[in-house]
């Protein structure tokens, strides 16, 4: 029942969230199907992969859910390294089958100034599209909770709601390659040391709606 009404929760949160509060934020969600699919991750509008990002040197963290074992472990989110094909576990992290997601935190280890945030995630049907949230905090508020566990909202201890991500399609399963960038006016998100992912899965009707995430890339402003 805990997935169930996590993703209930969820779900609420999404739609409540999609307020103006995102203005500043600008989300470009890139698809690719079939043979555009590939290890390059080369997209229309969203930049590829990178191994240089200041993501590369991140500490990350779980916060809640369960990884799953015939995956990778958080590290591969920030590596450089990537699927080649559209069905590769041990080349993608995801959480355990059956469960409804989770929380991990990416700490860069001093704050920065954050200027494009990009996840990526590829495999042949519901567990390609991401749907996740992301929030930020440089850790100063006294209020400040750096591990929010379970559904405590990281809203209400620190941290900022940078950008509500569905990259689900109207129709069909979602299968393939997707690429999300987030990037904030004039160039910058803010100045931030630490970025949480709230996870959710794209589906309830099986146990295989936790999406493959391949890489997580971010920039600092130049
Ligand atoms: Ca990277």
């Amino acid at each position: 029942m805990r997935n169930l009404s996590h993703f209930l929760l969820t779900m609420a949160a999404l739609l409540l969230s999609m307020g103006p509060a995102h203005a500043q934020v600008k989300v470009t969600i890139d698809h690719n199907n079939g043979s555009a699919a590939t290890s390059a991750f080369k997209f229309k509008n969203v930049p590829s992969p990178a191994k240089d990002d200041a993501g590369a040197k991140a500490k990350l963290t779980l916060l809640d859910g369960e990884i799953d074992p015939n995956g990778a472990d958080l590290g591969a989110l920030t590596d450089g390294l990537l699927p080649t094909e559209e069905d590769q576990p041990a080349a993608n992290f995801f959480f355990n089958a059956g469960t409804g997601g989770g929380r991990f935190r990416m700490d860069l280890g001093s704050v920065i100034e954050i200027a494009q945030i990009n996840t990526y995630s590829w495999h042949p049907n519901t567990r390609g599209p991401q749907v996740y949230k992301v929030y930020a905090s440089d850790g100063a508020d006294p209020k400040f909770n750096a591990e929010p566990r379970g559904t405590i909202d990281p809203a209400g201890c620190g941290w900022r709601l940078i950008a509500t991500v569905d990259t689900r399609p109207q129709q069909g399963d979602g299968g393939g390659q997707y690429g999300v960038s987030i990037n904030g006016a004039g160039g910058s998100l803010g100045k931030y040391r630490y970025l949480l992912f709230d996870c959710f899965v794209t589906e309830v009707a099986d146990d295989w709606g936790n999406t493959f995430y391949s890489e997580i890339d971010v920039w600092a402003k130049k």
